[in-house]
């Protein structure tokens, strides 16, 4: 299983590396990687095994994050009452287009790659209509909103080497144009 130990951290140069896209058919190795991203996350979200392996929680796995230079990401986002809201493992994913009106979420972002809490609003875009491939090579496009829209962004920022503070204003963090919704 994955651990936070598999996870690099800031400062290693696969974090900054333009992940390459995957090609199909998928080997049997990238396929058990995907797995193992998802269940990283399933196990993050679980009180009880987060405690066991001290594992944080998060609703996003990039492969550079486990050292993999791939376009490839697990995302699972719960809905309130814990069922999965979006749960896909999203590869070769490309944003096919976005809304002028960025949005932001209100407590700031964090990373399992960046162990100091970096304060700011990292400002997104609202709404985004992303394509991407499941690991059978079938094409999927969903217009995506809000919270899911904001950790696919952060997610397809890992696969082009982008932390999410880069985008945090650094004169003045919590500055956003007002046309910027916040979240959350
Ligand atoms: C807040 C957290 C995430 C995305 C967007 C807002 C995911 C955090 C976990 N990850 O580091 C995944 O890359
Ligand atoms: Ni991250």
């Amino acid at each position: 299983m994955i651990t936070m130990e598999n996870i690099i951290r800031d400062g290693n140069p696969t974090l900054r590396a333009r992940a390459k896209a995957v090609t199909f058919p998928m080997s049997t190795e990238t396929k058990e990687l995907a797995g193992k991203m998802m269940e990283f996350l399933e196990n993050s979200q679980n009180p009880e095994i987060a405690e066991k392996y001290k594992l944080r929680a998060g609703v996003g796995l990039a492969a550079p994050q486990v050292d993999v230079s791939l376009r490839m990401t697990a995302v699972l986002v719960p809905d309130e009452n814990n069922a999965p809201l979006f749960k896909h493992i999203l590869v070769n994913p490309t944003i096919l287009s976005e809304s002028v009106r960025m949005a932001a979420l209100s407590e700031g972002e964090g990373c399992l790659s960046v162990d100091r809490e970096i304060p700011g609003y990292v400002p997104r875009h609202d709404r985004i209509t992303l394509r991407w491939y499941d690991l059978d090579g079938n094409k999927h496009v969903e217009k995506l909103r809000d919270y899911v829209a904001i950790v696919c962004q952060h997610e397809i920022d890992h696969l082009n080497g982008i932390l999410f503070y880069d985008h945090i204003n650094k004169e003045n963090p919590f500055k956003t144009d007002p046309s910027t919704i916040l979240i959350g």
